[in-house]
């Protein structure tokens, strides 16, 4: 049999780091031991999120929230999604952090310590509405591959950090630039350092935008590791995968951003609709841009008993990706007629907005109440399940809870 090594001293040191307390007698352990602390780790303690989130996946992780658990106006992290391609880099140091702007379309390529971008840039504050493309997936049939996302996929917290623009412009931007691709810390899968989990991006119009941000603080703190600190962009209205985490570099391109993930079937829809099940070739897939109109009733919790005789309050958010939401309705008879009620401005472009009703039922019974956001368009939600496309991408149906009245 052949002897077995003992665990190394970096190993040793990184594995202290990771639990927060120096192994005793770590010289003890043999190599590819599993420490017990790290068999089973606890992902609500971990990422400090409230119990009744989601786990889809521990392996990368992915997790979601319940309609209910986003009823606040601004989402704390203890409700926000975790949507990981790759596994969340360890140990950061972000005094040594850097962020380095290059790409065929880059004046002069630069490299800025986080210090840097912090002092050098204007600050900007804006509350952004997230939605990961595939929120919605576990609907469509036939089912796509991928984590099946109910409806928890979606956040808007706020941000602040400097503008992407800003520092852009300040290592200066060519003619030519069609695309910036971002890169990040996360490790691929296959613990592969050459293969990327992912690098997207977005064209240079939304990437000029005043409320596209890098940004080094979510709700007024540091960034929770998970969701990308030191450094993250983000930018609202896009499927959440442009807003990369853990950024250590940007590409400004001359073609479209050809990252993992940006080119194929990824985070692409059929550019003209398909029947459900039906083949689509690459080259006949679409990057999603915008996201779609979409709301969430986020009061009461489905399933919620009331007294006869008595209104129900719900209340919730809609968004529209680039665009706002005009108008706000719900029905409780299953879709036939509709009554209006009020939607709130966004706190600043790109965030969600409140909608509130005080709702009679004619008699005791079970009803559905269901709710529908048009957008400044006069596009408005489909009632049931929209274009089934190979990926999942794109649910918006209208959001619908459970109601007892006895
Ligand atoms: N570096 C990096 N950035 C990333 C991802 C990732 O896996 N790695 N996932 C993307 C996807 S697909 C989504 S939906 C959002 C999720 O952001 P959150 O985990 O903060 O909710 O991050 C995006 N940015
Ligand atoms: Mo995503």
């Amino acid at each position: 049999m052949k002897r077995r090594d003992f665990v190394k001293k970096t190993t040793l040191s990184s594995l202290a780091t990771l639990i927060g307390a120096e192994i005793v007698y770590g010289s003890n352990l043999l190599e590819g031991y599993n420490l017990v602390v790290l068999q089973d780790p606890d992902p609500f303690k971990m990422f400090n999120k409230n119990k009744e989130m989601i786990v889809l996946n521990d392996k990368p992780w992915n997790i979601e929230a319940q309609a209910h658990l986003l009823d606040d106006k601004i989402t704390p992290n203890s409700a926000m999604f975790i949507r990981n391609n790759g596994l969340i880099p360890e140990a950061i140091d972000a005094k040594k952090w850097t962020l380095t702007i290059d790409g065929e379309s880059v004046v002069r390529q630069k490299t800025y310590t986080l210090e840097e971008l912090k002092s050098k840039f204007e600050h900007h504050t804006y509350q952004l509405t997230l939605e990961c493309g595939g929120n919605g997936r576990s609907e469509f049939n036939p089912p796509a591959k991928g984590n099946q996302w109910t409806v928890g996929a979606v956040h808007c917290a706020t941000w602040t950090g400097v503008r992407l623009r800003d520092v852009l412009e300040d290592a200066g931007i060519k003619n030519n630039a069609v695309y910036i691709g971002y890169h990040s810390a996360d490790q691929h899968l296959s613990g592969d350092p050459k293969k990327e989990p992912i690098s997207r991006g977005a064209p240079m119009v939304k990437s000029l935008q005043d409320e596209t941000l890098l940004a080094f603080k979510m709700n007024g703190k540091e960034i929770p590791l998970a969701h990308g600190y030191p450094l993250r962009l983000v930018a609202g209205g896009w499927p959440a995968s442009v807003s990369g985490k853990w950024i250590n570099r940007i590409s400004i391109r001359n073609i479209i951003h050809d990252g993992t993930k940006m080119t194929g079937t990824a985070y692409r829809v059929p550019c003209e609709p398909v029947a459900p099940g039906e083949k689509v070739k690459d080259e006949d897939m679409c990057i999603i841009e915008s996201m779609p109109v979409k709301s969430l009733i986020t009061y009461p919790k489905s399933g919620a008993v009331l007294n006869d005789g008595t209104s129900l309050n719900i209340r919730g958010h809609a968004w529209a990706g680039e665009l706002e939401v005009s108008k706000m309705e719900y029905s409780i008879d299953f879709g036939a007629t509709w009554r209006e009620c009020p939607i709130e401005k966004p706190a600043n472009r790109l965030a969600w907005q409140h909608f509130s009703a005080s709702i009679d039922f004619p008699k005791k019974g079970y009803y559905e109440v269901w709710a529908k956001a048009t957008d400044t368009q006069g596009v408005a939600q489909p009632m049931l399940l929209p274009g089934w496309n190979p990926k999942g991408y794109l649910n918006n149906a209208c959001h619908r809870i459970a109601i007892k009245v006895t």
